[in-house]
């Protein structure tokens, strides 16, 4: 039994006075620009959430959290917190300067005095961190495809938080929810980690748990980073005020966490439970596959579904905070009430909706029951999602240049607007190359710059409740992954892969270019002296070869149609 530690915890911040001082500095110091997730380490790094860490890893921690979950003095810590940088601001830096870091509007929030720069081995990081050195976890491909070559550690010198526009409320540093648990005199708090709306089912098991640790509940989300494809933070937080309502006065308390979660399983709950012990929790429920990233690319899930209880317990008492088992709770039927799934009454009917099952509800505008979540949560998920017809959505042709990309994505434009109700807009590889791209080539850095505004412009015309429609070569699987992460944030993408092989685009030859390609007078040219990168998985192959455009076109209407995009 751990006590509540009400005392308040060492933060990295500099008094109000030094802060001036330091900003009008640090204002001449070379700068980086933090990434979300550096946004969300920093805060969690200034305000004691990290606690006992003081700064970026440097390399000797580093290599011993990667090694053995504990910095190089022997302190528990699973998870590396890295300053993850491009090589040419790195080419800058040497070990001993200090650099600003700023958010990404520009304002000054910390200084790093710079100790440590190396290459890491991310196979390495990776394969012990992760488990895994496989992409199809989202923390690997972050890793390898988003994070910079090299990494900065050394001490950090707090200036100000970053700054949230929204619920602000809601935000508690560790200090502040640990002088709110004095103040109310909450001795003994279990804290709820989720990254999900909460349901019926949820409401029961963090009951159960309070009762039967005889403590307060903290509900503690993370609406920092989560898992690619989650329900959006905004969303999830006006869900988990409709709950609150629905707990015993004064027994619960709702407060949000700005944390980038990893989805590393076992390691992620022993971090877990060090943040939460930061902030002045005694209970932490900790669930079957908590904080799993789901399948690897061999279609089996990652960890063991308890290695992440296991892990926990062993470290239990180094932690200091009890581990509270999560029940899955299910509604049975006749008693009209939820019991724990290993206490069911023999001979009973047992109701379960799935996650699966309730996007898919979502989706398609059907019924979701009253025994399985509240209305109000409901209602707030329906104005977030509502059924995929009413959705935006971005089609994504990928394929050689003459594949006939650009021919089938305007027969599909035409017979979208056709059937109208949604704005429908066409970023074809051309098109885009004139307007948008004018001054980039063909690099590998130029076409993913170059894709990056294509997604990022499809991104905004289906938040928006459009259709686009884009039609680049696209030849790197990693950036086009990229592109459906920040689109699946806001609607469906359904990549079309226009599988028409390169001697058939060469026989065509449309603009003439595979023949100067050939002759080496244009360098660089996809599929002849240049990758393409066939799409694993898309949504959809089309075959151009025998096949009319109007029939392509009209095997991606069906695709639509049996998606539940369009109806027809
Ligand atoms: S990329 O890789 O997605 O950024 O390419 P994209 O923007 O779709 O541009 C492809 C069109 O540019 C012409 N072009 C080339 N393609 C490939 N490699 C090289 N080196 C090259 N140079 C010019 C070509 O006409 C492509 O048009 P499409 O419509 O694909 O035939």
């Amino acid at each position: 039994m751990f006590p509540c530690n009400h005392t308040p915890i060492p933060e990295l911040y500099v008094s109000a006075d030094s802060a001036r001082k330091l900003k009008h500095e640090a204002a001449a110091l070379p700068s980086w620009d933090l990434t979300a997730r550096q946004v969300c380490d920093l805060e969690l790094l200034m305000n004691g959430g990290f606690h006992p860490l003081k700064g970026f890893l440097g390399q000797a921690d580093y290599d011993s959290v990667v090694q053995t979950m504990r910095t190089a003095d022997g302190a528990l810590w699973p998870m590396p917190i890295t300053l993850d940088v491009t090589e040419t601001f790195a080419d800058g830096i040497e070990p001993g300067q200090d650099i600003a870091l700023r958010d990404p509007e520009g304002v000054i929030l910390a200084i790093l005095s710079v100790t440590d720069k190396w290459v890491p081995d991310k196979a390495r990081e990776a394969e012990m961190v992760f488990g895994a050195n496989d992409l199809a976890h989202p923390a690997v491909n972050y890793l390898h495809n988003v994070a910079g070559k090299v990494y900065l550690g050394g001490p950090v010198t707090g200036i100000q938080p970053p700054v949230h526009y929204d619920f602000k409320a809601r935000r508690d540093t560790p200090n502040e929810l640990r002088a709110y648990f004095r103040k109310v005199g909450w001795a003994k708090v279990v804290a709820f980690q989720t990254r999900n709306p909460l349901h019926r089912a949820h409401q029961e098991l963090t009951f159960r748990a309070a009762r039967e640790s005889q403590a307060n509940l903290l509900i503690h989300p993370v609406v920092g980073m989560t898992k690619p494809g989650d329900v959006d933070h905004f969303t999830r937080v006006r869900c988990y005020e409709a709950v609150l309502d629905q707990y015993p006065a004064q027994t619960t308390a709702l407060s949000l966490l700005n944390l980038a979660m990893r989805m590393a399983g076992p390691r992620e709950a022993v971090w877990h439970g060090l943040i939460r012990k930061n902030h002045g929790v005694t209970h932490f429920i900790v669930g079957r596959d908590h904080a799993g990233p789901g399948k690897n690319s061999q279609g089996k899930d990652f960890y063991d579904p308890y290695a992440a209880q296991e892990l926990f317990r062993a470290h239990e008492s180094e932690i200091g905070v009890t581990m509270v088992d999560f029940k899955h709770m299910v509604y049975v039927q006749e008693k009209a009430q939820y019991f724990p799934s290993n206490e069911i009454p023999e001979g009973t009917t047992v109701l379960d909706i799935s996650g699966t099952e309730l996007r898919r509800r979502l989706r398609e505008g059907l019924d979701i029951p009253e025994w399985f979540s509240f209305p109000d949560v409901v209602a707030q998920l329906r104005k977030t999602s509502p059924a995929r017809d009413k959705q935006g959505f971005t089609v994504f042709f990928t394929g050689l240049s003459g594949s006939g990309k650009s021919t089938i994505a305007n027969a599909l434009m035409v017979k979208l607007m056709e059937m109208g109700g949604r704005p429908v807009t066409l970023l074809d590889g051309d098109v885009v190359r004139k307007h948008l791209s004018s001054e980039l080539g063909f690099s590998k850095e130029h076409r993913d710059i170059n894709i990056k505004r294509i997604g990022y412009v499809a991104s905004e015309i289906t938040k928006n409740g459009g259709i686009a429609i884009c039609a680049p070569i696209a030849p790197y699987a990693a950036t086009r992954r990229a592109v459906r992460e920040m689109i699946e944030a806001c609607g469906a993408f359904v990549e079309v892969h226009v599988a028409t092989s390169v001697e058939e685009c060469e026989r065509r030859d449309r603009k003439g270019l595979y023949k100067l390609a050939r002759e080496g007078k244009i360098k660089e040219f996809t599929g002849i002296s240049d990758p393409y990168e066939v799409p694993d998985r898309p949504e959809l192959r089309v075959d151009t070869e025998g096949t009319e455009v109007d029939s392509c076109a009209h095997q991606v209407i069906l695709k639509l149609e049996a998606m539940g995009l369009i109806r027809a």
